[in-house]
């Protein structure tokens, strides 16, 4: 995967680095930045949106602000004016798509929950009838809604490699059965309150993604949370089961990179300034239909 459009904070330390997202240490502490660069089919695109990594740190900092009474979590700090001095000459750039966040010992594991039968989840049911080991009823079709929500961990791979759908039993074995369990019940407890509170703005969250990770004996929710980038959020109107459903906010990225046929090889495509429009527009408006304050970027 190339480093293109990468964020830079001149000798800041950069400890991690995603498709879109950039970790930097700062003293005993990490900041976490969400550039507004934009991934579809496995690659980062050749043009940002502008105002994402706004729209994700605010959705995230609503969750967490939601969920404080069910996860504590890693967040310190979002108000860039009061940094650490040594990041006041990117204040700017920093300024309100960036978190100040405890650095946690990371469990080696993606805490994926599970409503509904969509990507990876539907590929290992085709293939198996099941989901992480868990046996599901036959002649599910895709973007059904599972029986119950399932917990779906996946191992953390390389930058750019593929997660992999791990067993509850594989979990038990890397981290051990107390703390899978705990993350387990903890994952599922997020996913419940999180859905109903997107079912009550009209959407349906069909899965989502979390990392734990601890600081001395508190497990904290970490990352960024019930974003659009690390969920699924599908419009209740016009859901679809029997097939692949629309996507929230990217679907006029995912049709245009058809429409011009690209090969899905690197160079990604530069996209159009109408799709860049709209895509905003979607993002926006998931941070709006969420939390239901307008965003100003
Ligand atoms: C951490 N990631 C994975 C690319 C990688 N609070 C924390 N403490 C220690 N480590 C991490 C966090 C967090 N969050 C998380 N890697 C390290 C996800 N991304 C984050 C963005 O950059």
């Amino acid at each position: 995967m190339q480093d293109i459009l990468p964020t830079s904070l001149a000798g800041i330390p950069k400890i991690a680095s995603g498709k879109v997202r950039d970790l930097y240490a700062v003293g005993d502490d990490l900041l976490l930045v969400a550039s507004d660069r934009i991934s579809a089919f496995d690659h980062v695109l050749g043009s940002e949106i502008p105002g994402k990594g706004k729209v994700l740190t605010q959705l995230s900092l609503f969750w967490f602000e939601f969920l404080e009474h069910t996860v504590p979590n890693h967040l310190i700090q979002s108000e860039v004016d009061v940094f650490p001095t040594e990041l006041l000459p990117f204040r700017e750039e920093l300024r309100d798509r960036s978190m100040l966040v405890k650095r946690a010992n990371m469990f080696p594991v993606e805490c994926v929950v599970r409503g509904y039968l969509s990507g990876s989840g539907w590929k290992d049911y085709q293939q198996t009838g099941a989901l992480c080991g868990i046996a599901l009823p036959a002649g599910l079709r895709e973007g059904d809604a599972l029986p119950e929500p399932l917990f779906t961990p996946a191992s953390k791979s390389q930058q750019g490699e593929h997660d992999e759908n791990i067993s509850f039993a594989d979990i038990c074995e890397r981290i051990g059965r107390r703390e899978a369990e705990t993350l387990r019940d903890l994952s599922l407890t997020i996913y419940s309150q999180a859905a109903r509170h997107a079912d009550q703005c009209g959407l349906i969250l069909a899965d989502t993604k979390f990392e734990f990770g601890t600081v001395g004996d508190v497990i904290l929710l970490a990352d960024e949370v019930l974003t659009p980038d690390s969920s699924r959020f599908w419009p209740r109107d016009g859901y679809t089961p029997g097939g692949a459903q629309q996507s929230f906010d990217k679907q006029f990225v995912r049709n245009y990179l058809e429409d011009v046929a690209w090969n899905k090889q690197a160079p990604a495509p530069v996209l159009p300034w109408e799709i860049i429009e709209r895509t905003q527009e979607k993002y926006l408006e998931a941070y709006r239909v969420l939390t239901g304050k307008a965003l100003s970027l």
